[in-house]
């Protein structure tokens, strides 16, 4: 699958998306936009993903190398100057021997929450929630406070509370069941990890739903909550956001789908734009960056093209939107799926938007 790392887990966990590659010829025609790069990262960054602006207005961005994972997962902190710092590499998975940090939120303990996406490589439960504890902006340690997710993805804080994806509760299952866990940081402890009851049985799910999408079984991914309040869920295979109203305890009691399709072959990672309100979709498949209207549901395609190196600042496959100010930063994963080719230059790429 990667280009100097064969990994079977992967194989067998990705194996299923390339054969929907060959549906894909044609999805990414049209160019639509003009986005520019906004970090070149060097090699021992290859991958970048998730993002989350922090109170300094820094990204913090989740660097999983999963492409080329002779090079160990990291933090990196991406100053309002662009100026990129390592926060902290993460501990490996005592059995896959691996960290793979997708989704990531800052606490409102001031502490980094990562989702590490075990699913990438194996579908036994063995996903975590980390936390990096930080002291005076520098990370102390990093502890597992979560266990048994299987592909743990989109993470975000909100309130006193840790929301973190699980793209898919029952592997096996049609259609594929995913859904969103809820935790209070108050209970969550590096001495005794929390370790999920699989499936839907679990007291702390706070949404669930199904993805149909036959070729592609990946459900709840991007995350985030409105200005609203609302929860705001990404389902990446039926290329719907869904939107749902928060009760008492942190849970999710009526849910609808705001923006399905008009363009979206996908919904990866997603970013709320504070100002506007509207939400900003990375879209894996169509190789593109939409804009979601949420009291419309209408969807505006904000660039899109083919695959692509990612050398002239093009989307390369991405994964991850992160809105900071007037731009939208946009992680190119550039997993070697539907047609691309992993490749440099590793970029971030960036567009402006609004005033
Ligand atoms: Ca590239
Ligand atoms: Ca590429």
């Amino acid at each position: 699958m990667t280009r100097t790392n064969a990994n079977a887990g992967m194989v067998l966990v990705l194996g299923a998306m390339l054969a929907a590659s060959a549906l894909l010829a044609g999805g990414c025609d049209a160019k639509v936009g003009n986005p520019t790069i906004a970090l070149n990262l060097p090699e021992k960054y290859n991958t970048p993903d998730g993002m989350t602006v922090d109170a300094k207005n820094n990204i913090i961005l989740s660097v999983p190398n999963i492409n080329d994972p002779n090079h160990p997962a990291v933090m990196l902190s991406i100053s309002p100057t662009d100026e990129v710092t390592e926060i902290t590499k993460l501990p490996n998975h005592p059995d896959t021997k691996r960290a793979i940090p997708l989704g990531v939120g800052v606490g409102s303990d001031g502490n980094l929450y990562i989702s590490d996406s075990q699913g990438f490589v194996t579908d036994e439960h063995k996903s975590r929630v980390l936390r990096v504890v930080m002291k005076d902006g520098k990370a102390v340690k990093v502890e597992v406070v979560v266990t048994g997710l299987v592909m743990a993805n989109g993470l975000a804080a909100h309130g006193d509370m840790i929301y973190v994806c699980d793209s898919k509760l029952e592997p096996k299952a049609y259609p594929l069941p995913s859904g969103v866990y809820g935790f209070k940081i108050s209970e969550l402890s590096g001495d005794k990890p929390y370790q999920v009851k699989p499936g839907l049985a679990d007291k702390h799910l706070a949404i669930h739903f199904t993805t149909k999408n036959k070729d592609w079984q990946v459900g709840a991914n991007g995350l985030g909550f409105d200005n609203e309040g609302n929860m705001v869920v990404c389902n990446f295979g039926d290329a719907q956001l869904i939107q749902g109203k928060m009760g008492a305890g942190g849970k999710v009691v009526s849910q609808k789908v705001v923006a399905e399709g008009q363009g979206m072959l996908s919904c990866d990672g997603l970013s709320v734009d504070r100002k506007s309100g509207d939400v900003y979709i990375a879209d894996f498949l169509g190789n593109a960056l939409h804009r979601v209207n949420l009291k419309t549901g209408k969807v505006t395609t904000i660039a899109k093209n083919a695959n692509t190196d990612g050398a002239d600042g093009s989307l390369d496959r991405p994964s991850e939107p992160c809105v900071r100010g007037n731009k939208v930063y946009v992680s190119n994963i550039d997993l070697p799926l539907a047609g691309n080719i992993y490749d440099k230059p590793h970029t971030l790429s960036v567009v402006e938007v609004g005033q």
